[in-house]
């Protein structure tokens, strides 16, 4: 039985300096000192022996286990190092690498645009209101003072959502203006931006959705001279001063007088150029003195009140602003269109 130890503690001191992994090393641990083990065999032979040889033998057996179990555990150690450094070596980070740059996005021009003329129209002590998107038709159309029947209430040229024509997307922002009249006593001075919406076909000018800026402002005494003196502060800021303004005559069904308001070319100075079409004059947006029908749908006695109003459409300020050729370019948020601005 001596020999069979010492043949076992050679056997396994050798697999287990050869072992490379640490499941072989313990497959080794419970071939050898398992309860199922070689070693755990050997000992089961004990009753064999002659009575004095039993305690040698015993000796001998745990000095082999004991060894065993000591190759093992510095064999683990080897390993599970050697383990550790590759590891290591396979992880291995260098935060001194640059960065990958994150792409970041770029304030949009009409943001500006906007930003500007609020800006302009704060200083000049009006408020911003702002309103649904779907609204009533009564508040887009009939209180504006065009009634069923009017050519913009065509199912070609407004956003329907019911069958009794009741909600609309709304065609402009004067809807919100309404709401403040409403709900305001004068005097007001409020201005609403916000997307508003039309039957229309994509082009280099055109756009089912697009954004506007009314303004509304109603006291006692208000006259077209109160709505030229603000519209040519508003184009004095935004264009340079010295920018000439060109008040045409017009109709809005909404506002009595009407008019459209041009600013001379800021490319040729009136000249005549490309920009302008050879016009020397820009149309900028229509205004107008509120009709006193719009007054009196809102609860205000037009005999008491006057005011003014206006609409400006933001793509086209910012296409001014900025030199841009086709609308379309403000809309697709091509990155290398919104840098450049
Ligand atoms: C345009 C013309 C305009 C108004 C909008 C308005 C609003 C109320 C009462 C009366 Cl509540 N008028 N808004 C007036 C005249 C013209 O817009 O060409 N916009 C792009």
């Amino acid at each position: 039985m001596k020999e069979q130890l010492h043949a076992l503690q050679s056997e396994a001191l050798g697999l287990i300096a050869e072992a490379g992994d640490i499941p072989t090393l313990e497959g080794l641990r419970v071939r050898f000192l398992g309860k199922k083990g070689e070693l755990t065999a050997i000992l089961k032979q004990m009753g064999q022996l002659d009575p004095n040889q039993r305690p040698v033998i015993g000796q001998l057996a745990n000095a082999v286990s004991a060894e065993i179990t000591e190759a093992i555990q510095m064999r683990r150690e080897v390993l599970e190092a050697a383990d550790l450094d590759q590891r290591l070596r396979a992880e291995q980070l260098d935060v001194t690498i640059p960065g990958t740059a994150q792409v970041i996005g770029k304030r949009h021009p009409m943001m500006k645009t906007l930003d500007e003329a609020l800006d302009i129209f704060i200083g000049m002590g009006f408020t911003v209101a702002e309103g649904p998107e779907i609204e009533f038709a009564a508040n887009v159309f009939d209180k504006l003072n065009t009634a069923e029947g009017h050519p913009s209430r065509d199912w070609q040229d407004t956003f329907y959502f019911d069958q009794a024509d009741k909600h609309v997307l709304r065609t402009h922002t004067s809807s919100v203006q309404i709401r403040v009249m409403e709900n305001q006593t004068p005097p007001i001075r409020v201005v609403s931006p916000g997307r508003v919406y039309r039957k229309d076909e994509v082009d280099a000018t055109h756009s089912p959705m697009f954004h506007q800026i009314e303004g509304l402002v109603v006291d006692k005494g208000i006259t077209m001279a109160d709505l030229k003196g603000t519209l040519n502060a508003l184009v004095q800021e935004l264009y340079g001063a010295g920018t000439k303004t060109r008040f045409r005559p017009h109709h809005f069904p909404f506002t009595e007088p009407s008019c459209e308001v041009d600013c001379q070319c800021f490319k040729c100075s009136g000249a005549g150029c490309s920009m302008c079409k050879g016009e020397g004059w820009i149309e900028l947006l229509g205004a107008g003195m509120v009709h006193p029908n719009v007054f009196r749908n809102c609860g205000i006695d037009p005999d008491e009140y006057t005011g003014f109003a206006f609409g400006v459409g933001l793509e086209r300020m910012t296409m001014m602003r900025f030199n841009i050729s086709d609308l379309r370019l403000i809309f697709e948020n091509d990155l290398r269109f919104l840098r450049q601005f």
